[in-house]
């Protein structure tokens, strides 16, 4: 079977590993299956053959024989229940773990992509500096919650699964900010999800086509 998912063909980030094809490189390296990777250019995004794929012109997608998926969410779920190792095999354990994917992409990820887009997109407006402290009180408030739930546990319900592997990415936008690193479980936490081999596997392949270093097709 040939999965093949799109990248930047330049991430904004130059390959820190910030972009959401990230968190799909890590879910197939989580559980074995190799993929391609399809370049584009930021024009090639909103051209008709991508916008056929993906109806927002973004990256990532995903192929698999005759389906597309578009959105991290559904494609990291589709990859966890079609193989062994990122959702627990007990029924509630299993559901607990798909919520915990949902609370990173739909109650943690919105204040922090509203943070990441006052800094970048904000910061020339005369109200920059008085809006900025209420959007990382936002964030500080989410995170407080988060790392009160995780306590001293290593992951959030058990072993590692997909809710983790969620999380470990949403929150890993929070690290630019310095907010991550107040809060000290939080960072903890982020660095054991770092810390895995297939994590690191999935960021040394996008570094590599962000620094040149592997050929572009
Ligand atoms: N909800 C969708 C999903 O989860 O799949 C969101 C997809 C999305 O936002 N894709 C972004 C995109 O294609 C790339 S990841 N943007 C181009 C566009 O909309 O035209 C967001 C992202 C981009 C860059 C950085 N960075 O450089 O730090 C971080 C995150």
């Amino acid at each position: 079977m040939t999965v093949v998912i799109t990248a930047f063909e330049r991430s904004p980030d130059g390959g820190q590993g910030l972009a959401r094809d990230t968190r799909v490189r890590w879910a197939l390296e989580e559980v074995g299956q190799p993929y391609k990777v399809r370049l584009l250019s930021f024009r090639a995004m909103k051209e008709p053959a991508h916008l056929a794929l993906h109806p927002f012109g973004q990256i990532p997608t995903y192929e698999e024989r005759d389906l597309v998926l578009f959105e991290t969410g559904a494609i990291v779920l589709h990859i966890a229940q079609t193989h062994a190792g990122l959702l627990p095999s007990e029924d509630n354990a299993r559901a607990r773990a798909v919520m915990w994917m949902f609370a990173a992409v739909n109650t943690v990820e919105p204040p922090l992509l509203e943070l990441a887009s006052a800094r970048i997109q904000e910061r020339d407006k005369p109200w920059f500096q008085q809006r900025l402290p209420l959007v990382e009180d936002r964030v500080r408030q989410r995170l407080g919650q988060l790392s009160a739930r995780l306590g001293d546990a290593p992951w959030l319900d058990g072993d590692f699964s997909v809710g983790d592997l969620m999380m470990v990415s949403v929150l890993l936008r929070s690290r630019p900010s310095g907010l991550l690193d107040e809060f000290s479980r939080l960072a903890a936490y982020v660095a054991r999800g770092e810390a895995r081999p297939a994590y690191q596997r999935a960021f040394a392949a996008q570094l590599a086509f962000n620094t040149g270093s592997v050929p572009k097709v």
